[in-house]
Order: structure tokens, then sequence, then C-alpha cells
């Protein structure tokens, strides 16, 4: 058994074996920056053909290995709408991107080229960025080359965050149109949500400055040009914006580091006051985790679970005082990752869904309501309205002047948020935004309900497609009678819950559990995790 104490007490890794292969998930493929250039070759002919094959709209590439370590790189392929690459592609990119040799390579995209019937007379434009990895200057030019070789026309959107490359991609394919998201620029999108955010908070007393961890990472650039849109309406202080020096990012830092280690990132120990609130980003700025120090200088944690909490309960009270209630329904997207605590919180307020991980699965559940909110507890989320509730509020005559205002918040709330995918600066100006209604502090904000002690484990087994799964992953199908075993210790513990699945980005087995007491919730997940070993 080999412990890994480098990731933190909340992701022990039992180790038995290493497998190297590249997977795509959610439209991402992670592993070593230096060994990837063919890859990205390969994902600029996918992409250019998923263009082709929808007739010359705009598809989205980001180089990024997100919260990940610096060394690492992967790539995120985009769909036109700005979300997250369809299903059955990402199946298509596997095989691409797996073929052992070039003959093999054109082989199966000749395959795909007939049976997904591409015409490839077809135009294609590709749009892509990269975050601020060494790496991925390389990687960009291996993506260009596999443009160029297929005959795509390429927009490099430089540096810049994974959520902004989604906006561009949308922005680009609904340019001139009656559903334009904005201009298709990176000015276009700091306009819109600075805007949105000066007219949701005007007339409010200003809040207290809000400090970023910005991971080191691309989330500084993007943090500090939106401070130049927001008129003085909110401080924001940059702390860990050191986006040129090596070996910075997600060192020790980070939205994944805070909610792995469940801490806070000691850069900012000597930075943060008691009381005052903070949050950190990850390397593309696509998660977020806040949190404060009380007086006596404990760390709180305000991870998904608790965004999700705050903002849906807003949104509902918006809905109700516009007197839409009737109208337009909220409901919440959960995975089996979120805290029993906030399951219970949410479900005594709005339809609550639970669904697989992975934001591909998370997305299409919030779909399914007028207003979705969606967070996974790592920080990962956005809030969607769907079409026909966009043009309900825009139709919408209130009755009163509390009618209105509560609609005129609802409108800029859907200009403020990026819908397309979580997005680290949206969802702060979205936090900050239900704060100063609500004159919460974190104190107010984390009292909403309180947290179930949990443990995160990893297990390194022989073959992690073995652990299959059902009931959004709640509990597994097999290997045959490990289920029962496992239903068997949850009931020995007060308040336990736990579950085991393979992962989808990495080649391990995670099992979550929660309890009561922190020592039992420990105790429950390695006792699973010994199971499973
Ligand atoms: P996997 O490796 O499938 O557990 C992880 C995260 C997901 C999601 C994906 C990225 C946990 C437990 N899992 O998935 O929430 O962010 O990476 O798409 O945090
Ligand atoms: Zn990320």
């Amino acid at each position: 058994l080999i412990f890994d104490f480098n990731m933190g007490p909340q992701a022990f890794v039992l180790c038995k074996c290493l497998i190297d292969n590249f997977t795509i998930h959610d439209g991402h493929v992670a592993i070593r920056g230096s060994t990837l250039d063919s890859v990205l070759f390969r994902v600029g002919v996918i992409a250019a053909l998923r263009s082709k094959k929808l007739d010359g709209l705009a598809v989205g590439v980001m180089v990024t290995a997100s919260h990940n370590p610096e060394q690492d790189n992967g790539v995120k392929v985009v769909d036109p709408r700005g979300e997250m690459l369809e299903g059955s592609w990402e199946a298509h990119a596997t095989n691409l991107a797996n073929a052992p040799t070039t003959d093999d390579f054109l082989a199966v995209l000749d395959t795909l080229i007939r049976t997904t019937k591409i015409d490839i007379s077809k135009p294609a434009r590709v749009v892509y960025a990269r975050d601020t990895r060494p790496s991925g200057v390389a990687l960009v030019a291996a993506l260009e080359d596999g443009l160029s070789a297929i005959g795509a026309e390429g927009r490099n959107a430089g540096v810049t965050t994974t959520p902004i490359l989604h906006y561009l991609v949308k922005a680009i394919n609904t340019k001139n149109t009656p559903e334009s998201y904005g201009d298709d620029s990176e000015e276009g999108y700091f306009q819109k949500l600075g805007t949105a955010f000066q007219n949701l908070v005007a007339g409010r007393p200003p809040l207290e400055a809000l400090l970023i961890d910005c991971a080191n990472g691309v989330g500084a650039l993007a943090a500090s040009t939106l401070t130049e849109y927001l008129d003085g309406s909110l401080s924001l202080i940059l702390e860990n914006a050191s986006i040129s020096t090596p070996g910075a990012l997600n060192f020790a830092c980070g939205a994944d580091y805070v909610k792995t280690m469940q801490r806070l990132p000691p850069s900012l120990a000597d930075r943060l006051k008691p009381g005052q609130r903070a949050c950190s980003l990850d390397g593309d700025a696509d998660r977020l985790m806040y949190y404060y120090l009380d007086e006596r200088g404990i760390f709180h944690m305000l991870d998904g679970d608790k965004i999700a909490a705050l903002v849906a309960a807003f949104i509902v009270d918006l809905v109700k005082s516009a007197g839409l209630e009737n109208e337009v329904k909220v409901g919440v997207v959960q995975t089996a990752y979120a805290n029993g605590a906030s399951t219970k919180y949410l479900a005594g307020r709005l339809p609550v869904k639970c669904v697989a991980t992975g934001v591909k699965h998370l997305h299409h559940a919030a779909e399914h309501f007028n207003i979705g909110v969606y967070f996974e507890a790592n920080g990962h989320g956005t809030v969607l309205f769907s079409p026909s509730t966009q043009s309900k509020l825009a139709l919408y005559q209130p009755s009163t002047p509390a009618q209105s205002t509560a609609l005129k918040h609802l409108i800029n709330l859907t200009q403020l948020i990026n819908q397309t995918v979580g997005d680290a600066l949206s969802d702060i100006l979205l936090v900050e935004v239900v704060l100063a209604h609500k004159s919460y502090t974190g104190i107010e904000w984390d009292s909403l309900y309180v947290d179930l002690p949990n443990r995160l484990v990893k297990v390194v087994v022989n073959n992690r497609n073995a652990f299959r799964t059902e009931n959004a992953e709640r509990r597994l199908l097999s290997p045959p009678g490990l289920q029962s075993k496992i239903d068997e210790l949850v009931r020995r513990y007060d308040g336990g819950r736990s579950f085991v699945r393979p992962s989808g980005t990495e080649d391990v087995v995670r099992v979550y559990a929660e309890a009561v007491v922190r020592s039992q919730a420990d105790e429950l997940a390695f006792r699973v995790a010994g199971l499973v070993y």
C-alpha cells in the first residue's frame, strides 16, 4: 500500500498499478504537457471536422489542464453553443487521440468521416485559447498545424480563461442573430458582466473588498481586467497572481487545493483578516471556492454546495417577488458528492435532482428546469435560464413596482451569469450580488446549513472498469457483493453515507464518505476503501 500524503488529508491514494492512456471525459484529456503534441495536432483535425459536420459553425479548443500541476496539460473541445463536446464525439475523439500510428489515425479518421457523413468540402472554423502553462505555446502550434492540415480557419483568442473561450464560441455563433450572446470579443464579455453587475448592485451599500487567490494562473489576468469594468462597484484584491513564476501555478493555492485540503492557502495566512471574504480560482478560472476565517482564526469553507444554496434561494425569492412562481420553476442539480446537509437544505425549498459526476450530466439535467442551478461541490457550476423562460421574462408585464424590480434583477442575472459553463469570475459576481442584496457576510451565508464532515479517498485498482454504478453513481452494480458490504458498514455510522465510483478523469476509484462526526467520516471512508482495494 502506498499512501500519498502529498495529496493532503482528503485524498489518500491506495496504489496498486498505474496505466498510461488518454481518455476524453467531459470533452477534455489531461496528461504531462510535453507528450501531448501529437494529441493536439489530432484535436485540431477533430475540431475542424466537428465544425464541418455542423455546417461551419465555430468550435472551440481550450488548451489547459485546469487545477492540475503546471507540468500537466490538456485540451477541452467546445461545441458551437458554447457547451461541452457532444457525448458521441467524445468517443470519436478518444479513438483518434489513441490511434497508435499515423496509418491507424488515418484509418480511424476515414471511418469517422464516412460513418458520421461529414461533407469535407464544408468550411471549418475553430477558435482556440490557452491558459498560462509554458507548455501551451508549443501545443497551440501543434493544434494550428492540425487546423491547417485540414484547411480550417483558425482564430487565436490568446491566453484567456476557459469560460471566456466558451463565451467567445457562443458569441461568434450567435453574432447578428436575435439570440446574440454578446460581442464576440473579450471586451464584449467583460462589458456584459460588468454592466449587469453594476445594475444589480446599484443603490446597495458597497461590500468590503474581496480577496481573490488567482492560483497564479490566467484568472489573475482576467480578474484584473474585470476590475476595469466594475467601475468601483466592487474592489478585488488579487493574490497569487504570479503568472510567470515557474512552478507557481496551482501550487499550494487555488480552488482545488482549498477543497481538497479544506484549508487556507498558506500564502494567504497573513493577508486575510478575520471575517473578510476570500475566494480561490483554479488554473483556468472555471472553479470557485469561497471561505473566511472566524474571530478565532478557524477556516470556514463555502464550497460549490454553499454557492448553490445561496444562489438558488435568492433566485426562488426573486421569482416569487416578480409574481412568477406559478410559471417559472427553479430547480437544483447536484451530484452524489454534494454534502448531505446541502441536499437537505435545498430539498426543503425546491426540486433537487442528483446526476452522475461530470459537467455534461449536470448541465443537461439543469436544462430541464425553467431555471436550473447546478454546482459541483468542487466549485464548478452555473445557472441556466431556458430560452422560453428568457422570452417570458422579456415579455412579462409586472403589476407592482416590487414585481418590476424583481423582474429587472432576474433579467440582469441572465446577463451576469455565463450560461455556457461554470465561470469563476461570473460566479464571483453572482455571489457578491446575493451577499449585497441580503446584507450577508460570509458568516451568515455559512450558517444556511452546517456541512456534514466528509472525506474523499482515491484507490488505484487493477481495473477500474470493473466498478459499475447505478442510481446516479450512488450504488455499485459490480464487483458483485461489494455494495452489500458497503451498506452493512454504513449502517454502523451515525448519519453515515458512502459511495464508490470509478473516476472519469484519473485511473482510480473514488470513495466518498460522510458522517455526523469527523472521525467517523474518516473511518468510514478508509474502511470502504479497504473493501475496494
Ligand atoms: P472524476 O475524476 O470523474 O471524479 C473529476 C471531479 C468532477 C469533475 C471532473 C472534471 C470530483 C470528485 N470529481 O471527475 O467533479 O470536475 O473531474 O470534469 O471532484
Ligand atoms: Zn478548471
